[in-house]
């Protein structure tokens, strides 16, 4: 498939979704924002990935933010509805029923944090820097990050990172348990594609359903997940891979699995 701002590669089971604007620093105009709806659709639907990677293109950032240059004349109607596609447009990554790994190789500012924490976990470069700037140019974060950080590092961790615009470096965002590792910046693809080979070896609908229990666990309450996790823990019982991965541990095997 091609588009305009993104570059997609898939290989073997794995599909890296590169933001493509490298001049802008990949910064995330209407356009890209619509490819990335449109990207996430098909990989959602394509049968021959099982998980993705989400990462920018060229050596210095992930994506630098929204699009300032387009953003700058909006009126508060536009705005909004640019706030909308945002909110669409990572949903649909962070319902997807694959996972989702964002491979952060630099700025990952505004916009830009926001795409990776829609992601399912995040692996950084050690030169990244991360951060809500949207403050310190009279707006505030519009797509997603006022709900999902706060979900992660706290209220108060939260609203100091999004009240002051300050950036940070991969080593605190690890800290506060905003990325999960932080690796040499030449070995981040290498490490991202080893965890993502180590997903893509278990069974699909597991990992399809366990992904979807942990996200409901931030909207239910503790009856209503428990009972959405045993209802999804039985389907389980349904599938070939669960008989194919209980019989390869019997008979001391690795097991193939079909995601059937
Ligand atoms: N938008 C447009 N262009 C950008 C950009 C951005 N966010 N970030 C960088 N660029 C462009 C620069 O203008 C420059 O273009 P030329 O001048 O070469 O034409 C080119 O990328 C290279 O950038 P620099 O020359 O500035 O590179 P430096 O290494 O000096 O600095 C930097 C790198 C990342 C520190 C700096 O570029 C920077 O501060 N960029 C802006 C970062 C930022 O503030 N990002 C947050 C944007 S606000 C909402 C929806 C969404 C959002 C909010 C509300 N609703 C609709 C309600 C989200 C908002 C944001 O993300």
């Amino acid at each position: 498939m091609e588009y305009k701002n993104l570059i997609l590669e898939i290989k073997d089971g794995i599909a890296i979704l590169k933001i493509n604007r490298p001049k802008a620093l990949n910064a995330l105009n209407t356009e890209t924002v619509l490819e990335i709806m449109e990207a996430a659709e098909f990989l959602e639907n394509n049968n021959e990935v099982a998980v993705v990677v989400v990462t920018g293109e060229g050596d210095k950032a992930f994506v630098a933010g929204a699009d300032i240059l387009e953003m700058k004349p909006m009126n508060a109607i536009e705005g909004m509805e640019f706030s909308k596609k945002g909110h669409d447009a990572l949903l649909k990554i962070e319902n997807m029923k694959k996972p989702v790994i964002a491979a952060v190789n630099g700025f990952a500012l505004g916009g830009g944090f926001e795409v990776a924490l829609a992601c399912d976990f995040i692996y950084a470069s050690e030169k990244a820097k991360l951060g809500f700037p949207e403050t310190t140019l009279g707006i505030i974060p519009g797509f997603g990050g006022t709900q999902r950080t706060a979900k992660i590092v706290g209220l108060a961790k939260a609203k100091e990172l999004i009240l002051t615009g300050k950036t940070i470096t991969a080593q605190e965002a690890y800290e506060m348990g905003l990325v999960n590792k932080v690796v040499p910046h030449e070995e981040l693809m290498k490490e991202v594609m080893a965890v993502a080979e180590k997903i893509k070896a278990n069974g699909p609908v597991a990992v399809r359903l366990a992904k979807e229990c942990v996200n409901k666990s931030l909207s239910l309450d503790m009856d209503t997940g428990l009972s959405f996790e045993a209802k999804s823990f039985g389907i389980c019982f349904s599938t070939k891979d669960q008989k194919e991965g209980m019989t390869a541990f019997t008979e001391k095997r690795k097991p193939t699995y079909t995601g059937e």
